[in-house]
């Protein structure tokens, strides 16, 4: 339904009907006939648009915290990473960095030189990336401000007198989005963090969000849309997306040829193409990490594949094993962020003792590990709008077990996350479709599914299993995705007589260079008979060299009489008698 009045969805009320209404507006629906879920996923994203592959580093682990308060503080934080030898990837800048919360500012007392800060930890692999609310400060000695009065940025009602809402900074103007040249005029303002070496922004309290009873803007206020005055009443629920817009776009025009990251709170249909979306403040609660599996899936299969949940829990105080839990969610959620609210106990990976760290690193390692393995799920859903994290029934729409199942997915097609969301839980229930599935963590213990079975699940273990005839992609531990990355190892997963196909998929991880064919992708189709293994090898475009020097075939559960061929020539193995495992 193609409507931005306000909607609500009754989906709960009755059995027999759901109810969508509108305040106003025309009803405007599409209809599309799948059939399959994959196939409405692909037919929705056509019309609303596909996430533009991200950077890779935005894939990594993040740290955010409401807020890090000074340059000394946020240099504190990264040196504990490296320290711990704990990967990071980006520290999120909540609003303290700005100078009484001005958009476009930094406070220079407790950030003196902030475009050091931003270029030494950009060395080290680290990125920063800034809170940017919509909000402007009303100061006539404030650029912004300045600028955004005399060229009517800023939303007005009809007489033309402009709307201030109370925000951080106190009384702002909230510029009119939903005009080209007014996001033009925005995307402009990005150049002050570009500059400073900044790739990404984070785009907070865009519903819009303002500190008054409604907690929001005027209904009354006008927008220009392509020319035509609107109220906020019909267009409220798009302007989160058109902020983005404006940010991405910003940017990408500035920088140079490198792959932008924005993070936003609100959207619309389609803000894909310009965000990644978390799901705002939750709780640190476990019935909030349980809600955060189906939000998240949600979200995937509404077209932004690009999304995550605050790790930890946002408000009130996470504990040891609340945190674990959560980051190893985290570790298959697409968006991998830490961040707590102000007044709450501190919440990073080390903050609760060496053991609960010790877990923490691991997950946060795995994520790396996995890294070649999502990196190519993304670039499937930029180019077909597919989710990496994807609830069961879209793959196994034909299991009625699996049409409500929420508190367990799958990442691709292949593999197969049930988190822990109770307390003190050491097992769980885990429902297997049908067909053959692996332990991932131990490979000698193999499920036949169609059935529940119970998974052990102590606090270091997230229960992670591998469908028969498919192929995992693992690269090494790295403290940030701009390391280098040394090996790559392809674990097969086969059973006496499967085959599979895989597909690798490499670019610089940074630039747009990967839209003018300088991508590396190779196919490999593997088919087993008994002992006898051939991997046939081919390049589906080789116009980027990978920076792993070899790869390496882990081929699971293989006897020790195993031969393998590649593209027909006999391969010698290692092979591992423990484990049923042969290296090639
Ligand atoms: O009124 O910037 O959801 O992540 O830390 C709260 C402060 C405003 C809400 C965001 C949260 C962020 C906080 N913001």
């Amino acid at each position: 339904m193609d409507n931005t009045f306000q909607t609500e969805f009754d989906l709960k009320t009755s059995y027999e009907t759901y109810s969508i209404t509108a305040d106003g507006g025309a009803l405007d629906y599409y209809i599309l006939a799948g059939p399959a879920p994959k196939d409405v996923i692909r037919q929705y994203t056509s019309l609303t648009g596909r996430m533009e592959l991200p950077p890779k580093w935005a894939l990594g682990y993040h740290q955010s915290r409401y807020s890090y308060r000074s340059e000394a503080e946020v240099r504190e934080l990264v040196e504990a990473f490296k320290r711990k030898n704990i990967p990071l990837d980006a520290v999120h800048l909540d609003i303290h960095y700005m100078d009484e919360y001005r958009v476009f500012t930094f406070d220079e007392q407790k950030f003196p030189e902030p475009e050091k800060l931003v270029q030494d930890l950009k060395a080290e692999g680290i990125k920063i990336v800034p809170i940017v609310d919509p909000g402007v400060k009303r100061d006539e000695t404030y650029l912004p401000y300045q600028e955004g009065m005399e060229k009517n940025h800023f939303s007005s009602y009809s007489d033309g007198s402009v709307y201030y809402g109370d925000v951080w900074p106190g009384e702002s103007a909230f510029p009119d989005f939903f005009r080209g040249e007014t996001r033009k005029w925005w995307e402009e303002q990005q150049a002050y963090y570009t500059n400073m070496g900044i790739e990404g922004v984070w785009n907070d309290m865009n519903e819009p969000a303002v500190f008054n009873e409604k907690k929001t803007m005027d209904n009354d206020v006008f927008h220009e849309e392509n020319g035509v005055f609107k109220t906020h009443r019909e267009l409220h629920n798009a302007y989160g997306l058109h902020m983005s817009q404006a940010s991405f776009e910003g940017l990408k025009n500035k920088l140079g040829g490198k792959r932008p990251f924005v993070l936003t709170r609100a959207g619309f249909a389609g803000i894909q193409r310009y965000a990644a979306v978390w799901t705002g403040d939750n709780r640190s609660f476990w019935e909030h990490l349980q809600m955060a599996v189906p939000m998240t899936l949600n979200l995937g299969v509404s077209g932004v594949p690009f999304a995550g949940n605050d790790v930890g829990g946002f408000a009130h105080d996470t504990n040891a094993e609340l945190l674990t839990r959560w980051t190893q969610l985290g570790t298959f959620t697409p968006f991998f962020r830490n961040h707590s609210n102000i007044g709450t106990v501190f919440q990073e990976p080390w903050a609760f003792g060496e053991k609960t760290e010790e877990t923490i690193k691991k997950y946060i390692e795995l994520r790396h590990k996995w890294m070649p393995h999502l990196y190519e799920l993304f670039q499937e859903a930029s180019e077909t709008g597919m989710p990496i994290m994807r609830p069961m029934m879209m793959h196994y729409a034909e299991d009625p077990n699996t049409l409500k199942l929420h508190d367990q997915f799958m990442v691709g097609e292949d593999v197969l996350v049930a988190p822990v969301t109770q307390s003190a839980a050491k097992h769980r229930i885990v429902y297997l479709p049908a067909g053959t599935w692996y332990n991932y963590w131990n490979d000698n213990e193999v499920y036949e599914g169609g059935r529940y079975i119970m998974a052990e699940a102590d606090l270091d273990t997230l229960p992670i299993f591998i469908r028969e005839n498919s192929a995992i992609l693992e690269g090494s531990v790295k403290q940030n995705a701009d390391a280098k990355q040394e090996s790559l190892r392809v674990h097969v997963y086969l059973g006496e007589s499967g085959s599979l196909s895989k597909r690798i998929y490499e670019d610089d991880g940074e630039t747009l260079n990967h839209q003018n064919e300088k991508y590396f992708s190779e196919s490999i189709s593997i088919s087993r008979d008994n002992d006898i293994i051939s991997i046939e090898e081919k390049d589906i475009h080789a116009g980027y060299t990978p920076c792993w020097s070899a790869k390496t075939y882990v081929l699971h559960q293989v006897s020790e009489a195993i031969e393998v061929y590649i593209n027909g020539s006999k391969q010698e193995t290692v092979y591992d008698k423990a484990d049923l495992r042969a290296f090639v």
